[in-house]
C-alpha cells in the first residue's frame, strides 16, 4: 500500500532550463511522495513522461562538476583493481566520465539523452541511444555482446520507473560472476540531513538499502556490498551479484535505517514536518534580508534547486520576486536560460562581480566546500538550507 506523506507543491521539470518566450507553455505537475508499507520503497506519487525529461535538450553534464570527474576516475580504477572487467557496460553514460576511464573495445554506454549519444561515440564507444529495458537488453544481447563483466550505473537507476523491468534487464546481461554496480542518493541521508531537494522528476524512487534488497532479490539478483559515499550530499554504492557471499556491510546498512525509522510511515510524516520548517525559515531568512536592502544570488543551477526554489515560492511568485536575483552555472547550455518554474535567470559565473552581492545562496550545497575554496574572494556570506537553514 502507497500512503502520501509529503507535498511539495506545483513543480516543473527541474532541468528544463527555458528561455522568456516559453514561460507560458511550461509544463508543471503535483510532487507529492508516497512510501510503499510493503516494499519500503519511496516514490513520486505521478511520474513524469521520461522522454519529456531526458531527451536531446538534457543539460546536465557530469564533466562540469570537477569534483564528480575526480569521483567517476577513482571509482573506475578502484572497480578496475579488484574486479578486472574485461567487458563493461554503463547505463547512463551522459558526457562519458565514467566511460573514458576504460578500453573502447569492449566497453558500452546506453544514454537515452541524444545529444550525448553523439559524445560518447565520438570518443570511440558504442552508445545505444535508448532507456533502458530488457527490451535493449536482449538487442544488446542479439547484437553479439557476451555477458558483461560489470555492469555500471551512477544516478541513473533511480530515474527509472519499472524497476522489476530495470533488474531483469542487468540479471540478463550480468555474467555468471559478473557485478552490477550502482550508486543513487540515499534515503537515509535524505532524511537525515533534511535535504528533501534530492526529489524532484528525475528520481522517481529514492532509494534505501531495505528497498532495494526487497526488489533485487525478487528479481534474481542479491546485494552483496553497500558503501556509503559523501557525493551528492550522501549516496550509496550497491554492489550486487547473482550469487557472491554477502559482506557485513549489507547487515550494517539494513540494521542503520532500520535504527532510524525507515521501516515506519511516522518516521516520513515527521520528516515532512521538518521540510516544512525548512521552507519557512528560508523564506523567512531571505525576505528578511531583502528587507534589510541585501542583494543575494544562488551558485549552481542544480536540479536540487528547481525543487527549493518553487517549494518555497522563490522567483516566478510575484510576492517574492528577487529574494534571489540570479544564479551563476558552468553549463554552457544553463546560461542565458532561466531557471524552471522560478524563472530566475542563470548567467556565466564569469559575467557578473561577486562582490556586487552580499549573500551567495548555495544551489550546490553538496558542492559547498569546493565551491568556498573557489570564492575566497567573496566579501559575503554563503546561505545553505541542508541540514539547516543557516549563514555559514
Ligand atoms: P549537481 C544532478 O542533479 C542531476 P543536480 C541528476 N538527475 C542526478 O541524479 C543528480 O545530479 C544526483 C554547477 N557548478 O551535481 C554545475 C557550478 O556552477 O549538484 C552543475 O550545473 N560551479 C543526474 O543538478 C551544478 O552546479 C561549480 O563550481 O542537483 C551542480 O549540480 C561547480 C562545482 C558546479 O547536481
Amino acid at each position: 500500500m502507497k500512503k502520501e506523506f509529503l507535498d511539495l507543491g506545483r513543480q516543473p521539470v527541474a532541468n528544463a532550463f527555458l528561455k522568456k518566450e516559453d514561460f507560458d507553455d511550461e509544463f508543471l505537475f503535483d510532487l507529492k511522495v508516497v512510501f510503499d508499507t510493503e516494499s519500503k520503497l519511496v516514490s513520486i506519487k505521478k511520474f513524469v513522461d521520461p522522454k519529456r525529461i531526458f531527451n536531446e535538450n538534457y543539460p546536465y553534464t557530469t564533466s562540469n562538476s570537477v569534483p564528480m570527474v575526480k569521483h567517476f576516475k577513482e571509482i573506475a580504477e578502484m572497480l578496475m583493481k579488484e574486479f578486472n572487467p574485461l567487458t563493461v557496460m554503463e547505463i547512463g553514460s551522459n558526457d562519458g566520465a565514467f566511460l573514458k576511464n576504460w578500453p573502447n573495445d569492449y566497453t558500452i554506454g546506453v544514454e537515452p539523452c541524444g545529444n550525448f549519444t553523439k559524445v560518447t561515440e565520438d570518443m570511440g564507444y558504442q552508445t545505444y541511444s535508448e532507456f533502458w529495458t530488457t527490451e535493449l537488453s536482449e538487442k544488446i544481447k542479439n547484437a553479439g555482446h557476451v555477458d558483461f563483466d560489470l555492469i555500471y550505473a551512477a544516478n541513473c537507476i533511480c530515474h527509472i520507473h519499472d524497476l522489476d523491468d530495470t533488474f531483469k534487464a542487468v540479471k540478463n546481461l550480468l555474467h555468471k560472476d559478473g557485478v552490477f554496480v550502482f550508486e543513487d542518493p540515499s534515503l537515509l541521508r535524505i532524511l537525515e540531513r533534511n535535504s528533501y531537494d534530492q526529489i524532484y522528476d528525475e528520481h522517481p524512487h529514492i532509494f534505501s538499502i531495505t528497498a532495494l534488497d526487497n526488489i533485487l532479490m525478487k528479481n534474481g539478483l542479491k546485494i552483496f556490498r553497500v558503501d556509503n559515499l559523501s557525493v551528492h550530499g550522501g549516496s550509496n554504492r550497491v554492489y550486487v551479484s547473482h550469487n557472491r557471499p554477502v559482506e557485513p556491510s549489507v547487515r550494517e546498512n539494513l540494521q542503520k535505517e532500520d535504527d532510524f525509522g525507515l521501516n515506519e510511515f511516522k518516521t516520513y510524516q515527521e520528516f515532512a514536518k521538518r521540510v516544512e520548517k525548512s521552507k519557512n525559515d528560508l523564506v523567512d531568512l531571505l525576505v528578511k534580508l531583502k528587507n534589510d536592502g541585501k542583494r543575494v544570488m544562488s551558485i549552481g543551477a542544480t536540479a536540487k534547486s528547481t525543487t527549493v526554489f518553487n517549494y518555497c515560492g522563490i522567483g516566478a511568485a510575484p510576492w517574492q520576486t528577487d529574494l534571489i536575483e540570479l544564479i551563476t552555472d558552468t553549463t554552457k547550455d544553463k546560461q542565458g536560460m532561466c531557471a524552471p518554474g522560478s524563472h530566475i535567470p542563470v548567467v556565466p559565473r564569469e559575467s557578473i562581480d561577486i562582490n556586487d552581492f552580499d549573500y551567495v545562496f548555495l544551489g550546490a550545497w553538496n558542492l559547498k566546500d569546493y565551491i568556498i575554496k573557489n570564492e575566497k574572494k567573496f566579501n559575503g556570506k554563503f546561505i545553505t538550507h541542508v541540514p539547516k537553514v543557516e549563514v555559514v
